[in-house]
């Protein structure tokens, strides 16, 4: 009866780790998978790494708790005398050397592939600045800043007339969101003008460092349509907070549309500005 109760906790105790484990799954608690095929890459690779360290959670737990239960005082008041065993001590090295190693290859693939920004089809540089961001297209010759849009920062303000949660996207939104084309691959050249900064969009599976003086590369293939936020993501000073990121992806002919307004714009404001 004693040893069915000792095997009941330890299985108990079992249980409740693959439920936390599963939980933080099934609650969606995880990465998301992003909209590049890089950010899957990263995905896949964080849940293969999960579910190896997964694996050995439960492996060591059960073991952990099996011991404490079965191998204790009251059971056992003569403790072992024997001081070690060369041969548990050789597997207990070369079993997670070797884990690690299997763990090591997809790893290494992601992490060469995050630096290959050759065959990019555009160039973006994007500089941080206190507190907002200013996007240069290379090849097509716009230029503009993006900081964050007129409601929120009014909302923001101590004693503001408007509040919060009467804003839509409250802190999320930017008067400028940077504009993309889908399936393109777009080289990212990061720099800053102050202090570092750093731009971050999750669904683009990485985050980047902007800091003065320094060009950093990063590159991106956005497959889905859609707007996609982020932050920056490197504490640069009062108004860290307040310099969100917005992508807009669209499709290709949309964005031919898009640098035609934009240069259409930029040639206006010039034409009015000559003598
Ligand atoms: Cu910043």
């Amino acid at each position: 009866m004693k040893k069915l109760n000792e095997w009941i906790v330890g299985l108990a105790a079992l249980v409740v780790i693959m439920m936390i484990t599963w939980g933080i799954f099934a609650v969606g608690d995880n990465m998301r998978p992003g909209v590049t095929p890089f950010s899957q890459d990263v995905y896949a690779l964080h849940n293969t790494v999960m579910g190896v360290v997964t694996v050995i959670g439960v492996l060591v737990f059960t073991a952990m708790f099996t011991s404490i239960i079965l191998h204790r005082r009251s059971r056992h008041p003569n403790a072992a005398k024997f001081s070690h065993s060369t041969k548990a001590e050789i597997i207990w090295t070369a079993i997670p050397v070797l884990i690690l190693v299997v763990i090591a290859v997809p790893a290494t693939r992601v992490l060469i592939d995050m630096e290959d920004t050759g065959d990019a089809e555009m160039n973006i540089k994007i500089t941080g600045y206190q507190w907002l961001w200013k996007y240069d297209y290379l090849e097509d010759d716009i230029s503009f800043y993006s900081a964050l849009d007129r409601d929120s920062n009014r909302a923001r303000q101590i004693g503001s007339d408007l509040a919060p949660q009467d804003v839509d996207n409250y802190l999320l939104d930017v008067n400028n969101p940077l504009v993309v084309p889908v399936d393109t691959k777009i080289r990212v050249l990061l720099t800053a003008d102050d202090v570092i900064h750093s731009w971050w969009v999750p669904d683009l599976g990485w985050k980047r460092d902007a800091i003065p003086g320094m060009v950093n590369e990063a590159w991106t293939i956005i497959e889905q349509e859609g707007t996609y936020r982020g932050q920056c993501a490197e504490l640069c000073g009062k108004d860290h907070g307040f310099m969100p990121i917005v992508v807009e992806a669209v499709s290709k002919e949309d964005y031919a549309e898009w640098v035609a307004t934009q240069q259409g714009q930029t040639t206006a404001s010039m034409g009015s500005a000559a003598p």
